[in-house]
């Protein structure tokens, strides 16, 4: 009768925590957002936020262990130009001051890590803010993929499972005192 219970305390708390391992990926795309100084027309600074609920992510019953960002900036194609000099630089942000990077301009997106006040707010409610600043020269920020991976909650566990568990523990407390009397 003990291992019984066992069992059946056991069966409830593995199905109320299942966690199965999860990503959710946000992809957003800018139709190219234009930074330059003020005479050419563009943006100084950007922000903009990602939000894991847009892909499923619940705040509530979901749990992001880890994350990456990738954000697609690119030169408007004069960055080879003696009078730009080849540079050009621009600073990302998101919350809190880890995972925050100043980055010259490449035909490579840039791969920016957990900060863990990023983490905090995805975990808090999905949300991940980013800032881009101009530094110098103009470029484009084409598009930004957030990626997080962690663990989600079977959602809807079948309705029927806890009352089988309840039945059958019924049916042992019925039957095992009387297996015991024989
Ligand atoms: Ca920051
Ligand atoms: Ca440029």
């Amino acid at each position: 009768m003990k291992k019984l219970l066992a069992l059946i305390v056991l069966c409830t708390v593995t199905l109320a925590s299942q966690a199965i391992p999860m990503q959710w990926e946000e992809r957003l795309d800018f139709d190219d957002v234009y930074f330059s100084g003020k005479h050419k027309g563009g943006v100084k600074s950007y922000t903009y936020t990602h939000d894991l609920k847009a892909v499923g992510f619940s705040p509530e019953q979901d749990y992001v262990g880890n994350y990456n960002l990738s954000i697609n900036l690119f030169d408007d194609g004069d960055k080879d130009r003696w009078f730009d000099k080849g540079t050009e630089w621009a600073s990302i942000s998101q919350p809190g001051f880890w995972g925050d990077r100043t980055v010259e301009v490449s035909y490579k997106d840039v791969d920016l890590g957990v900060s863990w006040r990023g983490w905090y707010s995805l975990n808090l409610d999905g949300l991940l803010e980013i800032t881009i600043k101009r530094l110098k020269g103009d470029f484009y920020l084409g598009g930004s993929t957030l990626t997080a991976t962690g663990r989600g909650h079977a959602s809807k566990i079948p309705e029927p499972a806890p009352f089988i568990l309840f039945s059958l523990a019924m049916i042992g407390l019925f039957i095992a005192p009387r297996k015991r009397r024989r």
